[in-house]
């Protein structure tokens, strides 16, 4: 029986409890369905046994008249939601039973540290009703009722749902309270005009009780089925639940954890915190976004707009619940359906990042306790005189005069202002560390950035309207608003002041989630529901003002509590703004903590590793994360922070990290020198190969934050975004691409001379070589010697690579080389982007070149789409093609016969070329 209420397109419905969907299922009440069986049994039975059972039945029916034993059994366990998810409590089946649940008490007690719930929702758990909806321009509204109190305070009886279309591969729905307004996030998203026309989605409303469920229309699988728990919408606890169409789901960070996440009753807590990072805490950052494959390699993604603390509880249904302590539920949905296009179209709502300057792709080096600037003058002469590649030289917070922030310690780092002007007339670049604290305990007029933050308000407040005091470096501290924009007026004119003491040329803001090494305050916090929600999710620590400053604290644009997730946004982005009005140049930034919409203003590092192998095999999985949040500046401290390397661990680090988008070797004050220098001539020139081959890929990789800038690419990229099809590359996340095309394999564990890496179907080349394998889709087990890393070309692509140099700015100028792996029709492509590396704005404004490259029929075409004066200074030297079968009888380029070499593993290469790069020419080999 079908009686749907239709509205205009076929993409909405709304289905009546017990109703059929279009697949002829239930689609409403799938529980109940099951427990109307078990219910149905379980009265044969008693309509057998007569007046005894009758007798037990006025025991076991509740007042619906259904039988309790038998609707709470027939919930199966990896379908169980978690109705008391309090830690600190016992849960007994009294208390249970009081929220109206069902309790199961575990006969395996190994059930409960796994987390399958033994007190979770009954089918028929009290939730809200959907009231008919109504259409408008972009999708449909209605309202949600419920007529009995949940258990949790402010309860909101009355709900406003909206629907919105936004684009065909675009759903935006927003559930709030319909009475009175509620914080929301302050992100600029973009708001959608016309009514999409063609959505690959589809969606149906379950009325009483209420859910949602949203399909690919082209396959009919369910993406989305809320029906399966209790929807709860109280002032400070919101809960949605979900099932999953399958175990593929990656994201949700900021977690130590394996790429593919474990949903084997797994919680993730997502809250702003310094820690050092260890499987399941709350890390520095927040992104409530996960992506997800389908069976047959089409994703989808979901993005929940909140800002509050919340965690996300994973179960093998499979199924995923949202928990949420404050805002509103906010959610984005994204179609796809491969996915690079999710995370495309999510990037579309949270801002594509920023283009980062060249020289931030170049080799950054740090370290904590380096104590002088002579001796931090003498690493970046050290790294020089050896000819390692280096662009950057840090400094740490010791650079400061007593930790505080804009001061400049005149004893110790006397020289500093020689060094800054030594590294620019090297062409190379000075970044320094900040702190969001601020000193406040200087006498009067002896630290300006307190004295005027005071006078003008830009300091955090607690609740009786002071500012809030806190400890952390400097002693005790304020902390700046920057949700108040006299704040970023005032942090510019900080910033000013510092650089015109020490012109830098980036920063690296730590400590903003922001850290606190006392909790919550010099007074404490309140006692209010601010400090003390009626719900905490498992955090570490257990309590909101954990390592941080109180939530009930007052923020110009609302409570810390709502805000708390946003401080490192918001300071990158008033950093950001002052370094442009500061430089005139693209900003460079590093934050620790990050919420969505960071890569608009910085690039990420992964905090407080330490020198352990495993440490270094998380960082893979942490930046093929950051890879989906729209953040792909990010790196780990190469060779660890924490503890001291050993030579091995530190060579094969910096050959991993010489791909990691953002590439720095940091260390902590006391651990031993770990930078490439340090060690011995082998390790040393391993480490300076391992560089010279990231400065060679530099045309490859600035290419690539082009397209993660103009369309949300991704630049170090998972596997399955190429093969998405191949359910063999899910879960791997010991290798990854730059691009679509080059393969990294990197030795991951100690005494290795070999590593097994996994090769999708096809032909890969080896990077170095040209030699090639052809792969069905297997591992292979490939040779690692101590001073190589595994690197392959994928078929059909074409790399433009550039002679390394010591810096970008040598090797910038250098020629460039091309290579052409072959595909097995003989074709191949690839392309570059070329500006002058720092300017604001060269795509919008058109100041750049932008070339194609691709074979066919025997021959190389390079194509000049765009052009601009950067592209007339370089040439291209060399061409090398791998994969030419046969050896050619001859060679011309652009019509005039050249000499070529070929060798027996079909690389041809064309050397001594001189083409200049801003005209097209054509190579081509009979
Ligand atoms: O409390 O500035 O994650 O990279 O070296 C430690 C000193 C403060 C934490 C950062 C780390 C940095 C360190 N900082």
């Amino acid at each position: 029986m079908k009686s749907y209420q239709k509205l205009t397109t076929d993409v909405s419905q709304i289905t009546e409890a017990g109703e059929e969907g279009a697949d002829g299922k239930p689609l409403c009440h799938q529980k109940l369905s099951a427990w109307w069986l078990g219910g149905g049994l379980l009265m044969v039975a008693t309509l057998l046994s007569g007046v005894t059972v009758w007798v037990l039945g006025q025991i076991w029916w509740d007042q619906h008249g259904i039988p309790f034993w038998s609707k709470c059994t027939s919930v199966p366990e990896n379908r169980r939601f978690d109705c008391y998810p309090e830690r600190n409590v016992i849960v007994t089946r009294e208390l249970c039973e009081g929220r109206g649940c069902c309790f199961v008490d575990s006969e395996r007690p190994l059930d409960r540290m796994k987390g399958v719930p033994w007190c979770f929702y009954p089918p028929d758990f009290p939730s809200y009703t959907l009231g008919s909806m109504n259409e408008t321009d972009l999708g449909m509204v209605g309202f949600l009722t419920r007529k009995t109190k949940a258990y949790y305070p402010k309860d909101i009886e009355k709900l406003h749902l909206s629907v919105e279309f936004e684009t065909d591969s675009r759903l935006h729905v927003k559930i709030t309270d319909a009475t009175n307004p509620r914080y929301e996030v302050p992100l600029d998203v973009p708001q959608a005009t016309k009514r999409a026309e063609n959505p690959l989605y589809s969606i149906e409303f379950c009325k009483e009780p209420f859910g949602l469920i949203v399909k690919r229309r082209v396959s009919g699988t369910v993406l989305l089925n809320t029906t399966v728990a209790p929807l709860f919408f109280a002032d400070q606890f919101l809960q949605i639940s979900t099932v999953l169409p399958s175990t593929f789901l990656y994201g949700l960070g900021e977690h130590e954890s394996n790429f593919l996440h474990n949903l084997e009753w797994n919680t993730l807590p997502l809250w702003a915190r310094d820690v050092p990072p260890a499987e399941s805490y709350n890390l520095y950052g927040v992104h409530p976004f996960y992506l997800l494959m389908e069976k047959g390699g089409a994703a989808h993604g979901v993005f929940l707009l909140n800002s509050n603390l919340m965690e996300v509880v994973l179960q093998p249904a499979p199924a995923l619940t949202w928990r949420t302590i404050g805002g509103i539920l906010d959610f984005y949905i994204f179609l796809g359906p491969d996915p690079n296009l999710v995370v495309r179209q999510y990037q579309q709502v949270i801002g594509f990042p920023a283009m980062p300057p060249f020289w931030g792709l170049g080799f950054h080096l740090c370290r904590w306790g380096y104590e002088t600037s002579n001796k931090t003058w003498e690493m970046v002469k050290a790294m020089r005189n050896f000819q390692i590649p280096q662009d950057a030289q840090w400094n740490d917070i010791d650079y400061m005069n007593g930790s505080r922030d804009f001061t400049v310690d005149s004893e110790r780092f006397a020289s500093l202002p020689q060094l800054v002007e030594d590294l620019h007339k090297h062409g190379q670049y000075y970044v320094l560390i900040l702190d969001p604290g601020i000193s406040s305990t200087q006498p009067p007029g002896s630290y300006w950035p307190y004295d005027e933050g005071l006078k003008r308000g830009v300091f955090i407040n607690n609740t009786q309207g002071k500012p809030l005091i806190g400890n952390v470096w400097p002693g005790f501290t304020a902390y700046p608003d920057f949700s108040n924009p006299n704040t970023h007026r005032w942090w510019l004119e900080n910033l000013n002041r510092l650089h015109a003491l020490v012109p830098f040329d980036g920063l690296w803001i730590d400590m903003n989630e922001p850290s606190n090494f006392i909790d919550g305050s010099t007074e404490g916090c309140s006692q209010g529901e601010l400090d003390n929600p009626p719900y905490v999710p498992g955090i570490l620590g257990g309590f909101l003002s954990a390592r941080t400053i109180c939530t009930s604290a007052k923020q110009s644009v609302s409570v810390h509590y709502n805000l708390h997730n946003l401080y490192g946004l918001m300071e990158a982005k008033a950093t950001a703004s002052a370094l442009v009005e500061i430089r005139g140049k693209r900003p460079f930034i590093i934050s620790r903590s990050t919420f969505p919409s960071q890569g608009r203003y910085s690039g990420h590092w992964l905090g407080d590793n330490q020198s352990e192998w495993k440490d270094m095999f998380w960082s893979i999985p942490g930046m093929l994360s950051f890879s989906l949040f729209g953040v792909p500046l990010v790196g780990a401290d190469i060779c660890g922070f924490f503890k001291s390397t050993s030579e091995e661990l530190c060579i094969r680090w910096m050959q991993l990290g010489a791909f990691y988008p953002f590439s720095r070797n940091h260390n902590s004050q006391d651990e031993q020198a770990q930078d490439p220098t340090a060690f011995s001539p082998a390790g040393r020139t391993a480490m300076k190969e391992a560089l010279e081959l990231r400065y060679a890929l530099l045309p490859l990789l600035y290419t690539l934050f082009h397209r993660a800038h103009l369309q949300g690419d991704t630049v170090a990229r998972p596997l399955f975004f190429e093969f998405p099809k191949d359910e063999a590359t899910y879960a791997l996340d010991k290798q990854f691409l730059w691009g679509r095309g080059l393969l990294v394999t990197p030795v991951l564990e100690s005494g290795a001379d070999s590593v097994t890496g996994y090769f999708p179907r096809g032909v890969w080349y080896d990077y170095y070589t040209g030699s090639s394998v052809n792969s069905s889709g297997e591992s292979l087990r490939m040779a690692a010697p101590l001073d190589h890393i595994n690197v392959h070309l994928r078929e059909g692509t074409i790399l433009p690579t550039q002679k390394p140099g010591g810096s970008t700015w040598l090797s910038r100028r250098n020629p460039l080389r091309l290579i052409a792996a072959l595909s097995q029709n003989a074709n191949a492509w690839g392309d570059l982007y070329w500006d002058d590396g720092e300017s604001l704005d060269t795509f919008e404004k058109g100041d750049y070149s932008y070339l194609v490259f691709n074979v066919m029929q025997n021959t190389f075409t390079s194509t000049v789409l765009h052009s601009s004066v950067e592209a007339t200074y370089i040439t291209v030297e060399k061409l090398s093609v791998y994969g030419v079968r046969e050896e050619p009888k001859t060679v011309t380029v652009s019509g005039k016969d050249w000499p070529f070499t070929y060798l027996t593993n079909q690389v041809l290469s064309v050397s001594d070329l001189r083409l200049p790069l801003s005209q097209g020419f054509y190579i081509r080999w009979m």
